[in-house]
């Protein structure tokens, strides 16, 4: 028997992709159900070549659903993913509401598939996509040389904060464009914020004006100056790789990029590594793609790898004065791997497991 899936969240931007990944992969699903807030309802959307209508979001929905995924707002799932369960579907879940939860398992496929399989409440979360960015090169080196410690720098997409990060970055170039702003302090900021109420954050859902900037902080205050995307990249990177003692630090940044993460990666192991051995595990690592001829302009910019599946890996090197450490520079799309994508792959092993019960 096929599984049948309900997608929550079926309107917004991850939703948008999980339907065009739905339609690309070997349909497993029996029905797929679409759903979305009550505004939302009512709306057709195409999934494996069919129109479908979007339901509003209640109990009933869940009624016959095995696999439900979460693609809203942390609010919604921590509310609506226990229905979900205790109508008896699985829920995989992309929220942040119960990633760091004891008895809720972290998956990323390629490096703890069997973590799906024991969910005592049900519910499988998948990591944030700064996390997804990194993880999946940064697990194919742990394997082979034991990582010891992460130091991250991020170049993050604005469509990492939702739809309301790309508006604002398109009506923010669109302000800018063509004019002399750039040159002196705060002439960005000016231009951009005049007329704007302060008390609503004038360069929301960002902390400062993003065109012809960068800015450094993303998510919300997490104490003695960290950001929540900080510590998530921490606490997500020590639970995927079983790792609680791994010592992390992360500097998260808001770039003029509409989509696919980067990051700057310094990764110290417990053995030496070698930059040929390096460069073979991640050329044959699941889910990765090494681009890295940098003299020939062979490295992985946001750009070119949008839209595409695998975490792709350039820049890399040994650290001049760590013979046991690595610096890389690793992009991947944020809405793909870092959200839809993994979500996606979760939920295939479970329709297997359901499909073979
Ligand atoms: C971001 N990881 O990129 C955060 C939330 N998706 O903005």
């Amino acid at each position: 028997r096929r599984p049948s899936l309900a997608v929550v969240g079926a309107t917004g931007a991850i939703g948008g992709v999980m339907l065009r990944i739905l339609s690309q992969h070997a349909d497993v699903w029996g029905e797929v159900r679409l759903v979305a807030s009550p505004r939302s309802a009512g709306r057709k959307l195409v999934v494996r070549g069919e129109e479908s209508e979007v339901l509003a979001l209640s109990e009933d929905v869940f009624d016959g659903i095995d696999v439900a995924l979460f693609l809203v707002p942390d609010e919604v799932s921590a509310r609506w993913a226990p229905i979900a369960t205790s109508k008896g579907a699985v829920v995989i879940d992309d929220s942040a509401a119960f990633r760091l939860d004891d008895d809720v398992p972290l998956v990323v496929p390629e490096i703890n598939p069997h973590a799906a399989r024991l969910r005592p409440r049900g519910i499988v979360a998948s990591p944030n996509c700064t996390t997804l960015s990194l993880i999946v090169a940064v697990g194919a080196l742990h394997a082979e040389f034991g990582l010891r410690e992460l130091i991250v720098s991020s170049y993050q997409a604005v469509s990492g904060a939702g739809r309301d990060g790309v508006t604002a970055l398109r009506e923010q170039l669109s302000l800018v464009a063509g004019t002399e702003l750039g040159t002196h302090p705060g002439d960005v900021r000016r231009a951009l914020g005049d007329g704007a109420p302060a008390s609503a954050g004038p360069f929301r859902p960002f902390a400062a004006p993003v065109a012809l900037n960068v800015v450094p902080w993303a998510g919300t205050d997490a104490g003695d100056g960290w950001s929540s995307e900080e510590l998530a990249i921490r606490e997500e990177c020590r639970k995927v790789l079983g790792l609680p003692e791994l010592r992390t630090s992360a500097t998260c940044v808001y770039v003029p990029v509409v989509a696919a993460h980067s990051m700057s990666v310094h990764a110290r192991f417990e053995n030496e590594v070698a930059v040929d051995r390096a460069h073979e595990i991640l050329a044959t690592a699941p889910g990765v793609v090494l681009f890295d001829s940098p003299a020939s302009g062979d490295f992985p910019t946001p750009s070119d790898v949008v839209g595409t599946d695998p975490t792709w890996v350039g820049r890399v090197r040994r650290s001049m004065d760590d013979s046991r450490a690595l610096e890389m520079f690793i992009c991947g799309d944020n809405l793909r791997k870092g959200a839809a994508l993994n979500v996606a792959q979760i939920a295939e092993s479970v329709a297997a497991e359901i499909t073979s019960a």
